[in-house]
């Protein structure tokens, strides 16, 4: 019998060390759900346990050091107690199963004094406050106005990467995503609206793209390019960092990441769905012809989409976010056509096990 387009997403592949047993990953997703100092909540275990059928979970964005936290609640990979708090973690979905890497983050300038460590100011290539909101403990506020990074500092936040990745490793995850992404530290560098350093940091393409590429390499120093991942935004306007010209950038920036054979290239595609009948579409095809290695595409992927994407080698995965919270077992439904649980946009961000792990597995056979 031939094979679907729907059943080559449940076709096994080699990904960096690993090999994923379908195309179908969780995408990073904030939850805001941790303790104040970045600890994980136990109960985590169970949502990333019970979505443990992903060809990969990719963890929520976790923070590399103090000052790369922007948000309430969100988790950290850095001391002692967030490495005990994710091994439970990375150990249930391994007894699941599964296969989970850590997205390693840092906010920059997308950051509020009032979250802790209050009153540190974000750091940023320059200081230039973003139009961007961020959650505080008192609600929705605007950024706080930057500071610029001195080199030294630049240096430490490299090696506070390094730091984190062991940290994950010592956690128990499978690899870890750099998030180059969503107008977040790496992301900031890439843009000039975000980076008016004078620098080996700003002005050519070549010096916005250091940071990122920095970042990378030490990294790939510490664990082997097999278990490293990165996330880019390339057409992505989060966060204030709009673009004249991605595909210069983004072009360059992918050729030298193919360079570095990394375990996979995650692009956020667009926002606005997987429908590319639209000018990004050239776009996005002009950058990702710079990369050979597994490609894994975000953006509103539906199992349609996703199986004549990956069926026709534009790419190798999809990473979905929103399904893939509401529904547990999201391969097993795409491929049995079952009916979707529709995601509660009012349990996203923080609260508790409502819209967290309650949201129902399909039942078959009846
Ligand atoms: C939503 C809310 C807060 C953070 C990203 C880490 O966009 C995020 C994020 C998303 O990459």
């Amino acid at each position: 019998m031939a094979t679907t387009p729907l059943q080559t997403l449940f076709r096994p592949h080699k990904m960096g060390h690993l090999t994923v047993p379908n195309r179908v990953f969780m995408a990073p997703l904030t939850r805001n759900r941790a303790h104040d100092d970045g600890t994980p909540w136990s109960t985590t275990a169970t949502y990333y346990a019970q979505r443990a059928s992903a060809g990969l979970l990719i963890s929520e964005a976790t923070q590399i050091n103090p000052l790369g936290k922007g948000y309430i609640k969100t988790p950290g990979i850095y001391a002692d107690s967030h490495v005990e708090g994710w091994k439970a973690i990375t150990d249930a979905v391994h007894a699941a199963g599964g296969r989970i890497y850590c997205q390693l983050w840092h906010v920059g300038r997308i950051r509020h004094v009032d979250i802790e460590p209050k009153g540190e100011q974000p750091v940023a290539p320059s200081a230039i406050r973003a139009n961007a909101k961020t959650f505080t403990h008192d609600g929705f506020a605007d950024v706080s106005e930057p500071r610029a990074l001195s080199l030294d500092e630049i240096d430490q936040i490299v090696e506070d990467f390094a730091h984190a990745t062991r940290c994950a490793m010592a956690a128990g995850f499978d690899g870890v995503e750099v998030h180059s992404a969503n107008g977040y530290l790496l992301d900031q560098f890439l843009h000039s609206a975000s980076n008016r350093r004078d620098d080996e940091y700003g002005g050519s393409i070549e010096n916005r793209s250091r940071m990122t590429l920095r970042v990378v390499d030490r990294i790939v120093q510490e664990i082997g390019s097999d278990r490293v991942g990165i996330r880019l935004s390339p057409l992505g306007e989060a966060n204030d960092v709009q673009e004249d010209d991605p595909t210069a950038i983004f072009s360059y920036l992918v050729a030298e990441l193919d360079k570095r054979e990394l375990a996979y290239l995650h692009f956020v595609e667009s926002f606005a769905g997987a429908d590319r009948s639209n000018e990004n579409a050239e776009v996005l095809k002009s950058i990702r012809q710079h990369w050979n290695g597994f490609y894994v595409a975000n953006g509103a992927y539906d199992a349609e989409y996703a199986a004549k994407y990956v069926d026709e080698g534009w790419c190798h995965a999809v990473a979905v976010g929103r399904d893939f919270l509401a529904n547990p077992d999201l391969p097993s439904r795409w491929l049995t056509g079952a009916e979707l649980n529709a995601p509660d946009q009012d349990t996203f961000y923080g609260g508790g096990e409502e819209g967290y792990t309650d949201y129902p597995f399909a039942t078959l056979g009846r």
